[in-house]
């Protein structure tokens, strides 16, 4: 058997019933991922962790439990298959459940694992390790800032006028190009960091701030100069750390998505003393194994963590992989949080938006846009794949986990969520940061819709590596590609 200690199962409960989601007829649904998830936490090769997010009352809340039976012959049981793969290749098992008792779904959950796998007895007890799950959750209001807003710890008051400011001033409460380039600054700042050579750069720590005139022009840092001139007024006006204002602001953007997370934020990252190393900084045009080497380096980030983090592609548009072409949307909802990416990523791509030969880029399945039809005055330049998001989903290693995120909106955005609480705070110790997930304002509630096939395109489109089933799609209703919105408000032109 091939199977090593590190990798565990995963569980993550989808649906969540209430404003802002698009699961509310659908049944409960108990994903088990395999996953290398926990690596500090195994107590032994025969320890099983699962992880599970309860949705239960519209709150999420995080609890990790061990049973303590053979893992192999739950594996067995759960795919049926005496495999000798590695776990990260085995398709995602799903088990549905005809209520919406989350407790009582997860308590049979576990009992069908332990069941199944034929073990004499189970013991259930909260994880060993708090290190395997997110911080406390926020501790009771208990300060009260110099406005009014109570807040658990008196660290996190300044965040408050931020957030009202970033809005105010920066975001204009819309998931526009702003909030998108400030969102893509949280990435950019904190992966500038690697195990393998300590001195490389210190991770979140705020290092585009302090050197805006020197990080912005690292390779693969294309384009990050807006977000670093627009948030340094910031800096100036408010009395938090530039790390903690990149990962803050970040938070508060994605929050103006539809169908975002609301992120957790820990303040407290020092600023950087030092500008990091120039090539830390993953490119389109590299390799699944670059990619996955260089995530695994940072902050050993799992392969599903990494796909998990894609989702950010959702909300994305290039203005530098095609010098010839601006705002050149990821997927057909750039101003949506959704799993539309991890579909249209799937799809046979048919032609380049702009030019040809760029590098990092791959033919999309939407390059038409309305540039072409209206005499080069439309605003839609037509989708771009970026080389990256295309391996990744193609990959052997990332193909099941890429595919497992169509139109799972929920999980999507829990297992986003979760990755993206190990990015904010690297190179930062957790234990000496401050929960302030407190003041992250919550996220728009518009509803977001299910995942579907855009116009023209259909099931006979997709290229897919993963041997799972795929979800039944409804296609979107038009003679010709579908146009993408270039304004928040859905618009081809913006005020
Ligand atoms: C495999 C690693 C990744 C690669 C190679 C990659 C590459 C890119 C590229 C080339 C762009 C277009 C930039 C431009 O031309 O303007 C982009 C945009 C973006 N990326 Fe990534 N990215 C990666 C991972 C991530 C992650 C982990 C996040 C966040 C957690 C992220 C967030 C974004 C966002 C929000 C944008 C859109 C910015 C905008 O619309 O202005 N990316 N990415
Ligand atoms: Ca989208």
């Amino acid at each position: 058997m091939a199977f090593v200690a590190t990798e565990h199962l995963t569980g993550i409960s989808a649906p969540q019933c209430g404003p802002g989601n698009n699961d509310c007829n659908s049944t409960p649904v108990l994903t088990l991922l395999p996953r290398q998830h926990y690596q500090p936490d195994l107590p032994s090769p025969h320890a099983l962790c699962i992880r599970m997010t309860l949705a239960a009352d519209r709150r999420q809340t995080q609890t990790a439990f061990e049973l303590n039976i053979d893992i192999r012959a739950v594996i067995r049981a759960l795919f049926r298959t005496a495999t000798s793969q590695p776990l990260s290749l085995l398709p995602p098992i799903v088990i549905r459940f005809p209520s919406f008792a989350f407790e009582d779904a997860w308590i049979f959950a576990l009992c069908v694992a332990a069941v199944r796998s034929g073990a004499s007895f189970v013991h259930c007890a909260p994880a060993a390790s708090a290190s395997a799950a997110p911080a406390a959750a926020t501790a009771a209001a208990q300060v009260v800032c110099p406005d009014g807003t109570r807040v658990g710890h008196a660290e996190c008051c300044p965040f408050v006028p931020l957030a009202q400011d970033l809005q105010k001033n920066l975001f204009e409460n819309e998931c526009g190009e702003d909030a998108h380039e400030v969102f893509r600054l949280t990435f950019h700042d904190a992966i500038t960091i690697s195990q393998k050579s300590p001195s490389a750069g210190g991770g979140a720590d705020g290092s585009f701030l302090l050197f805006p005139d020197q990080e912005p022009n690292f390779p693969g840092n294309e384009g990050t100069d807006d977000s670093v001139q627009a948030l340094l007024p910031f800096l100036q006006r408010h009395n938090v750390t530039a790390g903690d204002l990149i990962q803050f602001a970040g938070a508060v953007a994605i929050g103006n998505c539809p169908g975002a997370p609301r992120l957790e934020f820990l303040a407290g990252r020092p600023n950087a003393k030092r500008l990091p190393a120039r090539n830390l900084i993953p490119l389109p045009s590299d390799s699944v194994d670059r990619i996955l080497s260089r995530f695994a380096d940072a902050g050993n980030f799992s392969p599903f963590e990494v796909v998990s983090l894609l989702a950010s592609h959702s909300i994305a548009r290039a203005d530098h992989v095609d010098p010839k072409i601006q705002a050149a949307p990821f997927d057909s909802t750039p101003f949506t949080f959704d799993t539309q990416v991890y579909l249209e990523v799937l799809l046979h791509g048919t032609g380049f938006p702009g030019s040809k030969n760029n590098s990092g880029e791959v033919k999309s399945p939407l390059p038409l846009g309305n540039l072409a039809i209206n005499g080069g005055k439309g605003n839609d330049t037509g989708e771009m794949r970026l080389q990256s998001d295309f391996a990744i989903s193609r990959d052997p290693r990332t193909a099941c986990f890429w595919q497992g995120f169509v139109n799972q909106q929920t999980f999507m955005a829990n297992s986003f969520k979760a990755a993206m609480s190990k990015l904010a705070v690297l190179g930062n110790d957790r234990a000496k940061l401050v929960d302030c997930s407190d003041v992250v304002p919550k996220p728009v509630t518009t509803r977001v819709k299910p995942a579907s096939f855009p116009a023209t395109k259909s099931s006979k489109d997709l290229e897919l590596v993963c041997a799972s089933p795929f979800p039944s799609l409804s296609i979107d209703a038009g003679p010709r590609e579908t146009l993408i919105p270039h304004c928040p408000d859905g618009s081809q032109n913006c005020p």
